[in-house]
């Protein structure tokens, strides 16, 4: 994704050279596209948001619950690897599981791209 709000698709990795990405990109719709290969500055590109992009969309606190107790427990968290890394940090009173407040400060810590 670049920083002036096109998305980009590119086929395969980028790769980074002296400050410039090279993409690998599609020109035209035909079934078997010319691929070239294009270098763009580092700069323009913003590789967070490519990210970010890629993560699947943000779990509701609801259907991380299975057993509906009211708490995201770590077996659950499991289910999306982002909360299951971030777990420890976001139980803050270190209980073990997640209550709906600290599942909330997770979904602001990290804004959707
Ligand atoms: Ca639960
Ligand atoms: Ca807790």
């Amino acid at each position: 994704m670049l920083k002036d709000g096109t998305t980009v698709f590119s086929y395969g990795d980028h790769t980074e050279i002296d400050g410039q990405l090279t993409f690998m990109l599609p020109f035209d719709d035909s079934e078997a596209p010319k691929v070239e290969a294009v270098s763009v500055h580092a700069s323009a590109v913003d590789l967070s948001a490519t990210t970010l992009a890629a993560e699947s969309a943000k779990p509701s606190f609801e259907s991380l619950d299975k057993n509906s107790d009211g708490k995201v427990s770590l077996n659950e968290a499991a289910e999306n690897d982002a909360l299951f890394v971030a777990f420890k940090s976001l139980d803050t009173n270190k209980d073990g599981v997640l209550s709906r407040e600290e599942f909330a400060a997770y979904m602001k810590d990290k804004p959707s791209a």
